[in-house]
């Protein structure tokens, strides 16, 4: 079939929050537009469109009152239904945003037993997810921020968030759970200002913590373009640093409310790039859209919504191919890579460094020379828009 090469398969990774697909369509102005789904159906709905994975909040499979019979219900049910449908769940995460006890924060509100029971929430998470399978675990700090900075100092909101993330290491290796932490950075909303927010701000973080090998990032398009930042760029360094444990793809025009729109679909061109570098460096972990479907949408809407998502990433992904054999590209790189040229400045020695000192550049030499740039973006352009 022609279209056989963007069927997903279960060796593209790619998977789907509960909370995406079963996105009703809320939103600050307007009540839900879709009925409510069950874990069961997104499951079986995910199997259907061919994700490989599932993921969960631990409220979004069980409810915050359950008694612990009903928790041990749901859960049969959920993973029976992972099994029939072909369906794993690589990674969970916890809510700490929604329950108005978190409104001041969780780990960084400054009632101690909130933070407390931040933890306790956290770690009944943790065993939710483990007993489902889950080996990445996923921190989002929603409320972890302020509208006022006359409520803390926000250096110790850093500690604070320092110690829940190094108590959180110790229960996951005492529980033998082998979990990996990714951390999820994003600027704002729902709180005005969100400590840490951006990805860099986070490994800046994890270097400082008791366990830092357990704990790496799980970068998000929208959130790095709400801060008009590159997203490629924050996967790279995160990627270079061995920190890029999870990554959350979607979309978002910058200047705007968070959107969490179809991967793709408002800047192809930087979610190119992206796919490109995952596909290039060899990124082995899941690719997991945190996007839902437009509010206009019926849950027929919602499946058009998750399989254009991957859809588009097995689009790009053999536009990167085509990009990377392209011979009027490789011509061009190879005429901008770099050189041979000078090696007095590869490693400090103090010879090195004096000859470097006393050496003379032809700098308008250097500077004059035409990059092509143009000529290379415009052909990257022409790929993806498939006249070439
Ligand atoms: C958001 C975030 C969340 C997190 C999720 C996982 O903007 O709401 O992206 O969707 O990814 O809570 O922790
Ligand atoms: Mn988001
Ligand atoms: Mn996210």
């Amino acid at each position: 079939m022609e279209n056989e090469k963007y069927t997903p398969r279960p060796e593209h990774k790619f998977s789907f929050g509960l909370w995406t697909v079963g996105n009703r369509g809320r939103d600050p102005f307007g009540d839900a537009v879709r009925p409510p789904l069950t874990p069961v159906e997104a499951v079986r709905m995910l199997g259907e469109i061919g994700a490989y994975g599932v993921n969960f909040h631990d409220n979004d499979l069980v409810p915050i009152d359950a008694t612990p019979q009903e928790r041990d219900r749901i859960v049969n049910e959920f993973r029976r239904a992972c099994e029939e449908n072909g369906v794993v769940v690589p990674m969970a995460t916890v809510n700490l945003f929604y329950d108005p006890v978190f409104r001041d924060g969780a780990f960084t509100a400054n009632d101690k037993s909130v933070r407390a029971y931040a933890l306790q929430k956290t770690m009944r998470a943790m065993d939710l997810g483990a007993e489902c399978g889950a080996k990445i675990f996923v921190l989002w700090g929603g409320r972890e921020g302020v509208e006022t900075d006359g409520c803390r100092r926000p250096d110790d909101a850093v500690k604070r968030l320092r110690e829940a993330l190094n108590y959180l290491c110790e229960y996951s290796l005492d529980r033998k759970y082998d979990y990996k932490f990714a951390l999820e950075a994003k600027p704002n909303e729902p709180r005005a200002d969100i400590y840490m927010p951006t990805t860099g701000a986070y490994l800046a973080l994890i270097s400082t913590l008791d366990r830092p090998e357990m704990v790496g990032v799980n970068p998000e398009v929208a959130h790095e373009h709400m801060a008009g930042l590159n997203m490629t760029h924050a996967v790279a360094q995160a990627w270079e640093a061995g920190k890029l444990f999870h990554v959350d793809l979607n979309d978002q025009i910058p200047g705007r409310y968070d959107q969490d729109l179809r991967f793709g679909s408002a800047n192809p061109r930087a979610a190119f790039w992206l796919v490109k570098f995952l596909e290039d460096v060899g990124y082995t972990g899941p690719r997991h859209f945190d996007a839902h479907a437009y509010r206009t949408e019926d849950y027929e809407g919602v499946k058009e919504f998750a399989r254009g998502c991957m859809r588009t990433y097995l689009i790009l992904k053999e536009k990167a191919a085509q990009w990377n054999g392209d011979t009027e590209i490789r011509a061009l790189l190879a005429g901008i890579s770099e050189t041979a040229g000078d090696e007095r400045g590869n490693k400090f020695s103090t010879q090195h460094a004096s000859e470097l000192l006393s050496a003379t550049f032809d700098r308008a030499g250097l500077a004059s020379r035409g990059l092509n740039y143009e000529r290379l973006d415009q052909l990257t352009i022409d790929i993806l828009l498939g006249v070439r």
